[in-house]
């Protein structure tokens, strides 16, 4: 799915801004080469990576590893409130995105604008794993309905989220920080848009959209990924249609196979301002080729309903993809991406996920922006700041306090 640009004027500015910043002959080109397009020709101007290598690698990604979505649908913004919240330091805003005029064809979105900051307010935009609710212990945060994996740590029980569960994952959303620094935090629970199990694509956005399924889908149907991803994309539709936020500033983010989505959302809709994509590992940041941590088999095996199945004809054939997700990065450009790692977090492969993050660089570069500024990966807890951003936390699997500061920061860098 291609989303139409209506804001082209403000991607070209680095192009106009950039002298002559030619590629690094110090950073070595991954394959498939970014500059390269499918039929051999060489890439060399800005014009000639939109108008023709751009679109390419994104149909690959449609075609062969995240399925093709729907064209968007319109939306329509139900059951609004609106009230003062967190000590009267936030305005809470709640609504429910309704996509197609079937029964539960809707998901509940809460934002959280900063009531002393001068409006539109820029924000970040993610999915949560939990629940609105768990974001924050807020009593007037609505409560899911939808289907939710059970949880001890969290508190659900019987597949559904309950009042136990209130600000269990406080710990991702250091709310009342970012408002305090001036952004918005707007926020979807993953499994209203899609529920995240093997159901045969019957449930979530799949059972309302797809065709009825006459015998097999399409090898190219799209996946959870994509569905979450779609999901992000009609948030943002009801971000402009509100005056107090700034929907030309939003930075989409996620945590693991939601910072897979992030990077599919971002790559394919311009409208985007910003990605960030958290310890996201195999199908998200990591270059597939180095085959470390978890591969295209385990992954297709354990979540058969994240990718289209196409992609299964890669399991164990990483060197036949005609995309790796250096690409991915490649495709946001020359919008600010941020990739982030966790030390300990073998299984997603840091050092993939900044291969394919310095892979973007020449990108970046031929359209006028400075990429990475780093050509080695940098040491634990150093972070890189430039249009692409990277860096690699020490710790486990996770979204903490100390990788929001460096999106902070990035996002201060880019936005204000
Ligand atoms: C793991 C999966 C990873 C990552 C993670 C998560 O089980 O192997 O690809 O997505 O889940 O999303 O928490």
């Amino acid at each position: 799915m291609s989303q139409p640009n209506p804001r082209a004027a403000w991607l070209l500015m680095p192009l106009l801004m950039s002298a002559c910043v030619t590629p690094r002959p110090d950073v070595p080109r991954l394959p498939p080469d970014p500059l390269i397009a499918a039929d051999g020709s060489m890439i060399k101007t800005a014009e000639q990576w939109r108008q023709s290598r751009r679109p390419e690698i994104l149909e690959q990604f449609r075609r062969h590893m995240y399925g093709r979505s729907p064209e968007p649908t319109e939306v329509r913004i139900e059951e609004m409130s609106e009230s003062l919240a967190l000590d009267g330091k936030a305005q809470r805003k709640q609504w429910r995105v309704r996509y197609d005029d079937a029964e539960h064809a809707f998901f509940e979105v809460l934002m959280y604008l900063p009531v002393n900051a001068s409006k539109p307010v820029p924000a970040f935009l993610g999915l949560n794993f939990f629940g609105n609710q768990s974001i924050h212990s807020d009593p007037g945060i609505r409560m899911p309905t939808t289907w939710m994996r059970n949880d001890k740590k969290i508190g659900v029980t019987n597949d559904r989220a309950n009042e136990s569960t209130r600000g269990k994952r406080a710990s991702r959303w250091p709310v009342e920080k970012i408002l305090a620094r001036g952004y918005g935090l707007v926020t979807v629970y993953y499994g209203d848009i899609d529920p995240d199990f093997d159901d045969g694509f019957i449930n979530g956005v799949h059972g309302v959209l797809d065709p009825p399924l006459a015998g097999k889908r399409a090898t190219d149907a799209w996946g959870s990924i994509a569905a979450w991803a779609w999901g992000l994309s009609r948030v943002l539709d009801t971000l402009e249609m509100d005056a107090d936020v700034d929907a030309e500033h939003i930075a989409v983010l996620g945590h693991s196979r939601l910072g897979k989505t992030s990077l599919w959302a971002g790559a394919q809709d311009e409208r985007f301002a910003m990605v960030i994509s958290n310890d996201s590992g195999c199908g998200g940041a990591a270059y597939s080729r180095r085959r470390s941590g978890e591969t295209i088999k385990v992954i297709n095996r354990v979540f058969p309903h994240w990718f289209c199945t196409a992609f299964r004809a890669f399991d164990d054939r990483e060197d036949q993809l005609p995309i790796d997700q250096h690409l991915l990065i490649a495709a946001i450009a020359p919008r600010p991406a941020y990739i982030a790692s966790a030390a300990k977090d073998s299984w997603a492969d840091p050092e993939g996920e900044f291969l394919s993050t310095l892979g973007a660089d020449p990108v970046y570069r031929l359209l006028g922006t400075d990429g990475l500024p780093a050509t080695k990966m940098p040491p634990v807890d150093q972070p890189v700041h430039g249009q692409l951003g990277y860096h690699v936390r020490a710790g486990k699997h996770d979204l903490t306090w100390q990788d929001w500061q460096q999106y902070l920061t990035f996002a201060d860098r880019h936005f204000r």
